[in-house]
């Protein structure tokens, strides 16, 4: 008769060493070593037999027990050791590989020269605001001189709203000075604000969109006069357009709210389009100094009070200074153009304070 122990240690090597992964392993164990195994099954027999040959079989079958345990585990390892080497080869990441493009969007051409204006004008001592695009008729004509059947209203082509319950229509603001009005009546001087924003005007063809953009500003206090208007403009193109010595003119005009009023000319060169220089003229600025009429119309004493005001389009100072040819491409959401013209949102505005003359 062949020793049982022999045979099932031999068994048991072999079984080990054939087991492939962790799980057949651990069907190996508990053929040979779980409660109802081959090792522990001898240990039963145990109970039957007496004397020296129960304490000599006894150790024989502890020893096979001891010696299958520490296989089966060094039989783990190395499985382990091999799952885990096929694995890390697997998921092995080629950190010498190129990073996939991540797509930046870009600051819209009129959201970043109202940032740019709202910086040059920040400078020197301006306030930007933002108000309500509908507003009442008084504050939008009433208040700025521009009696109920003043031509200018329908030079503006204004859009009227029914409003119910109010006697006087609502308007979409024909230009950002209604904010300005509400400005001098709730503060008092000095006052000095910008006001860029959207307008809204009922016409539509190449060069005008019912929706456009229009920056103006108001300076009010004692003694200001139309060289400070001169100085802050002139201050300003030179900034915005970062030409030093840009060579601008003022030329007589007429607007309702202002008196007297003109209108700013930049030199440029039709033939090669160079701005700053040369002997053609581009408009470029409404001013004038604010009518008697409507500092009295907000509260404020003409007497004591004089200030200056200006109005301009951003979306025609945006198109010069980019070279933008086409009005309309502003407001198409062409992902190529706004790629093109957008500006880049890590480069923040900064001012060009090296190009003050
Ligand atoms: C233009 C002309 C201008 C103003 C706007 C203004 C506002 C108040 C009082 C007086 Cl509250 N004036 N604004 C003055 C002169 C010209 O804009 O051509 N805009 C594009």
């Amino acid at each position: 008769m062949s020793d049982p122990i022999a045979t099932i240690e031999t068994e048991a090597h072999a079984a080990i060493a054939a087991a492939a992964d962790p799980a057949a392993l651990d069907a190996v164990r508990v053929a040979f070593l779980g409660k109802s195994g081959r090792v522990t099954a001898l240990l039963k027999t145990l109970g039957s037999m007496d004397g020296e040959a129960r304490k000599s079989f006894g150790a024989a079958v502890n020893a096979l027990k001891t010696g299958l345990a520490a296989a089966l585990d060094q039989r783990r390892a190395l499985l382990e050791s091999v799952a885990m080497e096929a694995q890390l080869k697997a998921e092995r990441i080629d950190i010498t590989l190129p990073a996939r493009p991540t797509r930046t969007g870009s600051i819209h051409p009129i959201s970043r020269t109202i940032e740019e204006l709202t910086a040059l004008f920040g400078a020197m001592g301006f306030t930007a605001k933002d108000g309500p695009d509908i507003e009442d008729d008084w504050y939008n004509f009433g208040a700025l001189n521009i009696p109920a059947h003043h031509p200018a209203r329908a030079m503006m082509d204004t859009f009227y709203l029914k409003a119910a319950g109010r006697n006087r229509p609502m308007v979409l603001r024909t230009h950002t000075s209604p904010l300005q009005i509400r400005t001098m009546l709730g503060q008092t001087p000095p006052i000095r604000v910008i006001v860029p924003g959207r307008t809204y005007r009922s016409d539509h063809d190449a060069t005008h969109s019912p929706m456009f953009h229009q920056c103006e500003g108001l300076v009010i206090d004692r003694g200001i006069t139309l060289a400070h208007l001169k100085g802050c403009l002139v201050d300003f193109l030179r900034a915005y357009f970062e030409i030093p010595d840009l060579k601008a003119r003022f030329r007589a005009s007429y607007f309702p709210f202002t008196e007297p009023s003109m209108e700013i000319d930049i030199a440029w060169d039709r033939k090669t389009g160079t701005i700053g220089a040369g002997s053609d003229w581009l408009e470029i600025l409404g001013s004038g100094m604010v009518h008697p009429n409507v500092l009295a119309n907000c509260g404020i004493d003409p007497r004591e009070y004089q200030g200056f005001a200006f109005g301009m389009g951003v979306e025609r100072i945006t198109m010069l200074k980019h070279g933008i040819p086409d009005l309309r491409s502003f407001y198409e959401s062409d992902v190529r153009w706004l790629a093109h013209y957008g500006a880049s949102p890590l480069a923040p505005v900064t001012l060009h304070e090296g190009s003050a003359p």
